[in-house]
């Protein structure tokens, strides 16, 4: 029974990206694992494919021979290879009991209402593929209203649409700070709850001719300043209110962040993957686990979107410091006390108690994850020359 994510999203959301990072992090936790590039147009990933759509069909060729654009060629690409599933599956096969990464064009069609790529997933769940969706969306919509809401349409689109067990991530979450003073707290945007207080601002930035909240600080006020003052109306408003309301009935849509070179973002986001795919409930290695398999199942680790708004917002140049000094002198410990440095096979004896780092929530829980990774910076850096680094490019 392989466990797979289906990686989607839209153009530039990180899906490549992502790829490649959760491939080292789940080779540094000691978890089996396979990437298998489903874009014919992916050019240049920065990870090597361990099965490739492109040697079935490249999108220049079909360009060429169908004279079609890009994007009718992709969608064209995706059919030709939904009629040779047998190629994916004989792929498939070679890469055994691999827990499964498929990184799949970002056109939207794609996970909206083409139905190839939905086909192809299902089929890979009849022959046997536990599957989980992982829609992939560029933390930047957060900057607009109009962004955000459309993005949870689109997340809402292809929940219904694909029809399995699926996540939703805001990506490069690190870039919080540039987007500006947002009118509200980052977990406003995760739980997706409450979403007409959003609907004075989209109004506003429908009224202003000038997208975007700084549209808001125009006559000197502030966003938060202007909630109190007279409610901006625009032509859409009807509109808008139907469309957060549709989306607060479904009550399917929420976010969660990532960060892909932050390895405690990496954590949390794949063990709320496992819990969605069922991998938390027992993994092909069975009764084999490491300490890494047990630790990924732990309750300890969580970091919910308070925390990564202290992280990458609030106290963001504190900690960035906070973990450069700390990270420091663990490598200067280890060039001292070499006889310390971990085998690369991590074990419960090797634990080292952790200095507690302070957060919004510290309590056991955190020590328990600071511990945990803890011990998976110890083994990373105890992996071969270069160690393993969870990179962007
Ligand atoms: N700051 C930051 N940048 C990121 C992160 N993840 C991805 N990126 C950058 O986002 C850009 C797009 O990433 P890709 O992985 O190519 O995106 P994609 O979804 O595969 O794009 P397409 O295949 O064209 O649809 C790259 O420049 C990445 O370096 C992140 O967590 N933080
Ligand atoms: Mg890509």
């Amino acid at each position: 029974m392989p466990f797979a994510q289906l990686v989607i999203g839209p153009p530039g959301s990180g899906k490549s990206t992502y790829c490649d990072g959760m491939e080292q992090f789940m080779t540094a936790i000691e978890r089996k694992v396979s990437v298998v590039n489903l874009d014919p147009a992916n050019d240049h990933t920065s990870y090597q494919p361990d099965l490739d759509v492109r040697d079935l069909v490249t999108i220049d060729d079909i360009m060429e021979q169908e004279s079609l654009g890009p994007n009718g060629g992709i969608l064209y690409a995706l059919e030709e290879l939904e009629h040779n599933f047998d190629w994916l599956e004989k792929g498939l096969k070679e890469l055994g009991d691999d827990y499964i990464l498929f990184d799949c064009p970002g056109q939207v069609e794609l996970f909206t209402h083409h139905s190839s790529l939905r086909n192809i997933f299902f089929r890979l769940q009849k022959i046997g593929y536990r599957l989980v969706v992982v829609h992939l969306t560029d933390s930047i919509i957060l900057s607009r209203p109009s962004l955000y809401v459309s993005s949870l349409l689109l997340a809402l689109r292809s929940m219904l649409q694909m029809d399995l067990p699926h996540l939703n991530v805001l990506t490069k979450i690190d870039n919080l700070r540039d987007y500006g003073d947002l009118p509200f707290n980052l977990d406003f945007y995760t739980e997706v709850q409450d979403l007409n207080y959003l609907l004075p601002h989209l109004n506003r930035e429908q009224t202003s001719g000038i997208p975007g909240p700084s549209s808001a600080l125009k006559e000197g006020k502030t966003d938060t300043d202007m909630e109190d003052d007279e409610e901006p109306t625009s032509k859409f408003s009807a509109l808008n209110k139907a469309i957060v309301e549709l989306v607060e009935d479904f009550a399917l849509v929420g976010f969660e962040t990532l960060a892909v070179e932050d390895k405690r973002s990496m954590m949390t986001l794949l063990r709320a993957i496992d819990r969605a795919g069922g991998y938390a409930f027992g993994g092909v290695e069975g009764a084999n686990d490491t300490v890494w398999q047990m630790a990924m199942r732990s309750e300890g680790v969580t970091m919910d979107a308070r925390d990564v708004q202290e992280r990458w917002l609030d106290r963001r140049d504190e900690l960035d410091e906070e973990e450069r000094r700390a990270w420091a002198e663990e490598s200067k410990e280890m060039k001292d006390n070499p006889q310390d440095t971990p085998s690369a096979e991590p074990t419960p004896a090797s634990r080292q108690p952790a200095e507690p780092r302070k957060t919004a929530s510290s309590g056991e829980n955190d020590d328990d994850m600071e511990d945990d990774l803890e011990e998976m910076r110890k083994f990373i850096d105890g992996k071969a020359e270069g160690g393993v680094n969870v990179v962007k490019r």
